[in-house]
């Protein structure tokens, strides 16, 4: 049946009819991703002007994980912090810009989510016109209500997130979330503000066509990350695995959006110079290991389930292989064979 206007679903009617499959929702989970919506369009709108702005260029500041901040990192903490903090659906939030979480105003209001997030991930792109990307992980706080927030609100497993998901400001603008009903895509229609549905109940494939890696980093890796990156790369010769084409943007969330919807293996493995890997385990790893196991897809630090991994910091690295089912598995069995370092 033609695609007609009737048959539109922007993602307030989608999220609320996604909700009425819970009787007991109370639409706060709802409303709060309604909140990161509003961000979203803020995020792109100045993304898209990033280029015809003062915006550019560094704003001079280094943030916690040693990053030169860029304007438009600030900027999308910012929108974030600002659409969340005042609704009374947030207690506490952590973004990757903050070395602290925040304790969102006022006490007397805090709700139970919590929210963690990296604003602008791949800002290094921003000055290239890169496809960059926003991540974020909801949880339910658990300390009790009536007193302060904390840590233990924020080092959550990840398996216990009720929502997580992505923006990509790319030739289009999508976001993609999971409140574990499933993967579902929305593109931001510019022309009248709205996300509209266009990738209902995403599915990975099971194995995939492309391997993300940086490849650069070869001369650091064990032995056994070298094997299965030469798999990837050139076949393992007994037929189990072909060789796959390389497809590295070097923005996470583009290169996971990418092989999410045509199938592969994104590894950022841990190696002499980042021992526990780049990629960040609360707001980064986390989040998109529920939405690519959500889509059939999987998600390990080389051996065990990302979201299975219990935080010990909130900026804590992981090393990430996640993709395609069978090609993590692939990469995992292999990983499996060499001793576990101390
Ligand atoms: P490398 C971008 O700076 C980022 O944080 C991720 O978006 C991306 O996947 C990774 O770093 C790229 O790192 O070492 O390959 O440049």
């Amino acid at each position: 049946m033609p695609h007609t206007s009737t048959s539109i679903i922007t993602i307030e009617r989608f999220i609320m009819e996604q909700e009425r499959l819970h009787p007991e929702a109370t639409g706060e989970l709802s409303n709060l991703l309604y909140d990161l919506c509003l961000a979203a369009k803020i995020i792109s709108r100045h993304v898209r002007r990033a280029g015809l702005t003062d915006i550019l260029g560094s704003a001079g500041a280094v943030n916690v994980s040693g990053d030169l901040q860029q304007k438009l990192d600030l900027f999308a903490h910012d929108a974030v912090q600002n659409a969340v903090q005042h609704t009374g659906r947030v207690c506490i939030a952590v973004s990757e810009e903050d070395e602290e979480p925040m304790l969102c105003p006022p006490a007397s209001r805090r709700g139970k989510y919590v929210i963690l997030y990296d604003p602008l991930d791949g800002s290094t792109n921003i000055d290239v016109n890169v496809s960059i990307g926003t991540i974020f992980s909801i949880h339910r706080r658990v300390t009790a209500r009536k007193g302060e927030p904390s840590l233990a609100d924020c080092l959550q497993v990840g398996r216990k997130q009720v929502a997580a998901g992505y923006i990509l400001y790319g030739s289009s603008t999508m976001l993609v979330y999971t409140t574990g009903q499933g993967v579902h895509g929305f593109t931001l229609d510019p022309t009248i503000g709205e996300f509209l549905l266009s990738h209902p109940d995403i599915r990975t494939p099971e194995t995939g066509k492309y391997y993300s890696v940086n490849e650069s980093n070869w001369n650091r890796w064990t032995p056994a990350v070298q094997r299965a990156v030469a798999a990837f790369k050139n076949g393992d010769g007994g037929g189990r695995m072909q060789a796959k084409n390389a497809r590295y943007i070097g923005s996470l969330v583009a290169d996971i959006h990418r092989n999410l919807i045509s199938g592969g293996i994104f590894l950022y493995p841990a190696d002499t110079r980042s021992s526990e890997g780049k990629l960040r385990l609360l707001y980064e790893a986390a989040p998109l290991a529920l939405v690519v196991e959500q889509a059939g897809g999987a998600a390990t630090d080389g051996r065990r389930p990302i979201l299975d991994l219990v935080p010990k910091s909130l900026h804590q690295r992981t090393p990430l292989f996640i993709g395609s089912k069978a090609d993590v598995a692939f990469a995992s069995e292999i990983l499996s064979t060499e001793s576990v370092p101390a």
